[in-house]
């Protein structure tokens, strides 16, 4: 047994795209692929002998296997500790939540988040800095130029680890040290949330039901939600972490989450529904026969922030994605706060909460989070609504109404198209660049085009440049159409058509949103030759 140094061929495809590297099972599976992407990991971040670092995943299909490749890897290439989720398991919060507590060096979180897992499914590994965020850009981008050079890796040369019980035990010099996954989650959130109140509200027959999606989430949910706030056994369904998430897509948004969605929009629904990601970072609001977008969720939890015990100081800042709606900056503007407007991606903002600008952030991906931890938080949402709801004793939909009477309503959706061929997806954003001269100005039925744009960001605390970002088509009244690639994707190209319109009128805030943005999608159609470019009719789906 010692330290093995195996030679290696650089492979040509290990950029980490919006959140690390996702590929198909058997790509990872490929000999030497994902040692050389954890050693390229190791190379850039230069960790220093003896530190310790946090380790886990969201239990899908190749998680264990990766678990015992990158401890060995970690105990040759010099580290002190590595701190295991038992069984492998550890949600995207709760590992970020670890690191920053523990104060580890980083961590290394294997998920391909809301994307199918099984041996034909997808598999990530992302690698999350000290303060527990998302490594920045630049440590994204020295990690690729390391795996375009990568010649050796190195790996101990031992049995596999035992990590289905918590304990310590050595890998050569290095301590394993396997811990409980929720308890230190389940603490952090019990300091930011009124528990009791929350658990009044569900002893008080109000109904709850929580979609796990055979996925990460189960056991922090029973844990918290049916073990220490009393919700009746069954409230939170699908519980199960499963390598292949049941065959399902553990993607919480109406498509997807539809057995909690069916139960939702049933007879005798529950009062308050909610689902969570295959790492838990993500997170979809329903009410009876309501669904609650991310981006007003964002909104109203900014709205409502001092009504929770761990924000009753106020909010420093909020910050939301560039195609996220702007409902967060009414009530950002309502506070006297600022509002920051940053690409696609959490990772943008770290160096926010990092420098004390901003305590919510917000995602129309469906994530939403604060600077409790570094990542978006599924959970944490939820949590955050059963307070609201606990402390204003209203139905979900009736507080949906009352922020719009008093904030006005952006009406907004999301239009994918899933699996496109990649060079019609890349036609699509290509003509719609070479149109920008031509499409300032132009009338569109009732709206004008006021300016067209390809995103790009300075970061106010670093002064970095992300650019092309985003198609944007803003017009005169405020609406928008945004473009853009999804980053995540593991399988052709996912075009992704965001469109937002604003009403301050509440006579009209009843109106379906697919009503109310139809001219919008019209336009998006037109000036993009979707159709025609992809041979596609129709989006894979809406949210
Ligand atoms: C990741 C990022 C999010 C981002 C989302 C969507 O989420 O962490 O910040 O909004 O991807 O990215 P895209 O539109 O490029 O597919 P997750 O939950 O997949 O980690």
């Amino acid at each position: 047994m010692g330290i093995r140094v195996i030679s290696t061929q650089p492979f040509s495809d290990q950029k980490p795209g919006t959140s690390g590297l996702r590929k198909k099972v058997p790509v990872f599976q490929q000999p030497h692929y994902l040692e050389n992407f954890v050693q390229s990991i190791f190379d850039s971040i230069a960790a220093p002998k003896g530190a310790a670092m946090v380790l886990g995943g969201d239990g899908r299909y190749y998680n264990r296997a990766a678990i015992q490749i990158i401890l060995k890897m970690a105990a040759a290439n010099g580290f002190g500790k590595v701190i295991v989720g038992r069984g492998g398991i550890l949600s995207t919060p709760a590992a970020s939540c670890v690191i920053r507590k523990y104060q580890t060096f980083g961590g290394i979180i294997l998920s391909a988040s809301h994307n199918p897992g099984g041996p034909d499914g997808d598999f990530g590994i992302k690698y999350n800095s000290s303060n527990g965020g998302p490594a920045t850009e630049a440590v994204t981008e020295a990690i690729f130029a390391r795996s375009k050079i990568i010649n050796e890796y190195r790996i101990f040369d031992a049995g596999d680890v035992v990590i289905d019980k918590v304990g310590v035990s050595t890998l050569g010099d290095m301590q394993v040290q396997v811990f409980d996954p929720v308890g230190d989650y389940a603490e952090l959130m019990e300091s930011l949330f009124d528990f009791a109140a929350i658990r009044n509200l569900l002893s008080s027959g109000f109904a709850i039901r929580f979609d796990a999606m055979h996925a990460v989430n189960g056991p922090y949910a029973k844990g918290i939600l049916e073990r220490r706030l009393g919700a009746p056994a069954g409230s939170v369904m699908n519980a199960a972490p499963l390598e292949d998430f049941g065959g399902g897509h553990p993607d919480p948004n109406l498509t997807y989450a539809h057995d909690l969605v069916e139960i939702m929009y049933g007879g005798n629904a529950p009062d308050f529904g909610a689902a969570s990601d295959g790492d838990g970072d993500r997170n979809m609001i329903l009410g009876r026969k309501f669904f609650v977008t991310p981006s007003d969720s964002l909104a109203v939890i900014a709205a409502n922030a001092t009504l929770a015990p761990g924000y009753h100081k106020g909010l420093a800042g909020i910050a939301r994605s560039m195609p996220t709606s702007a409902a967060a900056d009414r009530v950002a503007q309502a506070l006297g706060i600022p509002c920051f407007e940053t690409p696609t991606g959490w990772k943008f903002f770290g160096n926010l909460m990092d420098a004390g600008k901003v305590t919510l952030c917000g995602e129309e991906s469906f994530g939403t989070g604060s600077n409790h931890v570094r990542e978006k938080d599924g959970l944490w949402a939820v949590l955050f609504w059963l307070n609201i709801l606990a402390v204003r004793k209203q139905s979900v939909e009736s507080i949906l109404r009352e922020h719009w009477a008093e904030y006005g309503r952006n009406f907004y959706s999301r239009y994918d198209y899933e699996g496109l061929p990649t060079e019609a997806a890349h036609g699509v954003m290509q003509h719609l660049k070479n149109s920008f001269a031509t499409l300032a100005g132009a009338q569109f039925g009732k709206y004008t085009v006021k300016f067209c744009d390809d995103f790009s960001y300075t970061d106010p605390v670093d002064g970095s440049v992300s650019k092309g970002q985003g198609i944007r088509i803003i017009f005169t009244d405020g609406s928008r159409i945004v473009f853009r690639l999804s980053g995540t994707g593991t399988e052709g190209a996912t075009l992704r058509v965001y469109l937002e319109a604003f009403e301050a009128d509440v006579a009209h805030h009843h109106l379906d949103a697919q009503a109310a943005l139809a001219e919008l999608i019209r336009i998006a159609l037109q000036v993009s030759e979707l159709k025609q470019r992809t041979g596609r009719e129709q989006p894979t789906v809406i949210t």
